[in-house]
């Protein structure tokens, strides 16, 4: 089994590495040559400045390996986003509506509560809508986010592999009591969820959203 939360941590956090190490060596490496420039070619040891016309070879590596550098980084990030977004047609849908300013969460027998509870091991597709303002679904755990919007269902896609609790926050500001948007997701083991889920016991929410 997996150490990590979900499989979008090893994916995100690869491609944030990857463009961090690329950038910091790069300012590095560039830094380096201009302080070296900077006392090799100081005026004061009778250094003459000379144009350089047409190099070939220069102008085609100064094209083509940032060229490649850029892509790689665009190949790794694309090929993240795109399992970020496949979803599959199985996955147990969960319904979340934002307000200003709260969660809530919605499943198929009717359950409703401002906590979000999920099995562990089983792709979610959270299925989410605004009754207002735009908000953000976020699970920084979980490295996911999507904005959730009014008059219009976006989703998200995860499965959760480790049992416990992580944060969700609302990630665009959407007013007074926006930084205090927060609430949680409990992932459960599947029987426990499947237990979770048959009890009428917990609190539920009423809510404005349904048409
Ligand atoms: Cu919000």
């Amino acid at each position: 089994m997996s150490p990590v939360p979900t499989q979008h941590v090893e994916t995100v956090d690869f491609v944030m590495l990857y463009i961090v190490g690329i950038s910091v060596i790069l300012l590095l490496g560039i830094t380096a040559v201009m302080i070296y420039f900077v006392f090799k070619y100081n005026r004061k040891k009778g250094h003459q400045p000379v144009d350089i016309h047409g190099n070939i070879w220069l102008e085609i590596i100064w094209i083509v390996v940032p060229t490649l550098l850029v892509l790689s980084m665009f190949y790794f990030g694309y090929t993240g986003f795109r399992d970020y977004r496949d979803i599959p047609d199985n996955a147990y849908v969960i319904q979340a509506t934002a307000r200003m300013w709260a969660w809530e969460f919605a499943y198929e027998n009717g359950k409703k509560l401002d906590t979000l509870y999920v099995p562990q091991g089983i792709p979610i597709k959270l299925e989410m809508k605004s009754a207002d303002v735009t908000h953000s679904l976020y699970i920084p755990a979980f490295r996911i986010k999507e904005d959730v919007m009014f008059g219009k269902t976006t989703y998200l896609g995860f499965t959760a592999e480790q049992v416990g609790s992580y944060d969700i926050a609302c990630a665009e500001y959407c007013g007074l009591n926006h930084s205090m948007m927060y609430t949680k997701v409990k992932v459960l083991p599947e029987v426990q969820f499947n237990e979770w889920l048959s009890k009428k016991d917990e609190p539920v929410y009423p809510t404005e959203m349904e048409k």
